[in-house]
């Protein structure tokens, strides 16, 4: 309850799965709260605009996720982005639970590989929201 929840999703890797972000963002936020809820919303401007504009992103995100209680990432579109918060996540000692759709995707051995990240293969998403009960310990 009230836990702050890091969403991660690729934006700039690839939208393909923007609604089932947002999907689970609405059921994240039934009881917890979720710092990155943009991740989720169908009309994101992808575009770069310029270092600066980045630099405010990166500074952003880096301190929601310094903030964070726990991260939850959606991993079956690969970003280049998510697997740097991952990263960050795991060295400041954020608890990481990942998701991905085996039947579309292998994840990186990277994260595979490394048992700092409980990992989620799911085959349809109905799967994933009773995993989510038992992440948030409703
Ligand atoms: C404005 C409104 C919505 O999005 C924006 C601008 N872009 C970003 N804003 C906030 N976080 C971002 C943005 N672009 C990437 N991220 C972070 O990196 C998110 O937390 C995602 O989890 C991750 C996606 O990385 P890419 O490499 O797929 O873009």
């Amino acid at each position: 309850m009230n836990q702050k929840v890091y969403f991660a999703g690729s934006i700039r890797g690839g939208r393909v799965d923007a609604g089932l972000y947002q999907r689970m963002i609405e059921y994240i936020q039934r009881t917890d709260i979720v710092l990155t809820e943009h991740v989720g919303h169908p009309e994101l401007n992808l575009l770069e605009r310029g270092r600066n504009k980045d630099a405010e992103i990166y500074e952003q995100d880096t301190g929601w996720l310094r903030e964070s209680d726990l991260l939850i990432g959606e991993c079956t579109c690969p970003s280049l982005g998510v697997g740097y918060e991952l990263a960050y996540a795991e060295k400041i000692g954020v608890p990481c639970y990942l998701f991905y759709d085996r039947t579309k995707t292998q994840l990186s051995a990277m994260l595979t590989g490394d048992p700092y990240f409980k990992i989620y293969p799911y085959e349809t998403e109905e799967e994933i929201y009773p995993l989510l009960d038992t992440i948030l310990k409703k």
